[in-house]
């Protein structure tokens, strides 16, 4: 069966408002076209005056993939630690994690703003990759089914929130890779104040305020090995159709249950 890939992007005096993207077969089009472009005309962050909405076939079968295992970490731990912690599981060094974390928080684009894509860092050098460091590498051509959604829904209750939804199902995608090491992400929407870490082998740790309220910087970077196949990793990131069609878990845990988690 033929599967569409639908895109919708908006802006206001070119200024991004929202995006967002489904996977659906034909059947679901007109209902999944007119979703996205009422989303698109009803967002917090203000009115646009442009809206794309682009309807596109897809060229390959998608990937089909288990969302990441959910955690977020009992207790007011301070943020530095958190991340110290989660950082020492996976192979970046502690200190590079933490100096990319500063970035984000600063601008991590050349020009000290947001970047659209995601920074790819290479381990352990500390070496930007993406190709255009004012842009980053944007993941497209992702989704996630009905079912495995309605089902994260049960199990974060009342800590789910779409951003949430589709940020695990762009990680996913991304720490399936072979060669991302692990992912860090700040929203730079200035309300939203969760953030994550997702380690490759453990999952994806919520993060509460990862970043001061009212904060309009952030953004996304993608840890890499030596010796990535930096042409194989974007084109994979930006082209490769993924669908999450079933969750793993959602638990909250404390600082030291971190460290037993496979
Ligand atoms: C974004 O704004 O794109 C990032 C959203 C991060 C969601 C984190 C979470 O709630 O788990």
């Amino acid at each position: 069966m033929a599967l569409f890939s639908v895109k919708m992007r908006s802006s206001k005096g070119g200024l991004h408002i929202s995006g967002a993207e489904r996977i659906v077969p034909e059947e679901k089009l007109d209902e999944v076209v007119l979703s996205l472009f009422n989303r698109a005309r009803n967002h917090s962050r203000g009115k646009p005056d442009f809206i794309s909405v682009k309807v596109e076939e897809l060229k390959e079968e998608p990937v089909y993939l288990k969302a990441l295992p959910v955690y977020e970490v009992k207790g007011g731990v301070p943020i530095k630690t958190l991340l110290e912690k989660l950082f020492s599981l996976s192979d970046v060094p502690v200190s590079l994690g933490l100096r990319f974390y500063m970035q984000l928080l600063k601008g991590i684009s050349p020009s000290g703003g947001v970047m659209r894509g995601a920074a790819i860092v290479e381990i352990p050098s500390g070496k930007r990759l993406e190709p255009d460091s004012e842009r980053g590498v944007r993941v497209s051509y992702i989704d996630i089914t009905d079912e495995a959604a309605e089902e994260l829904k049960r199990l974060a209750g009342s800590r789910y929130t779409e951003n949430f939804r589709d940020a695990l199902t762009l990680s996913t995608k991304v720490l399936n890779h072979p060669d991302v090491l692990a992912e860090l992400c700040i929203s730079d929407d200035p309300d939203y104040t969760t953030g994550y870490v997702s380690v490759k082998g453990r999952g994806y740790f919520r993060l509460f305020n990862i970043k001061p309220a009212g904060l309009s910087l952030g953004g996304r970077v993608f840890f890499v090995g030596e010796g990535t196949d930096l042409k194989n990793l974007v084109s994979y990131l930006e082209g490769k159709p993924v669908i999450i069609s079933s969750v793993s878990t959602y638990s909250a845990v404390s600082l030291e249950e971190i460290e037993g988690l496979k």
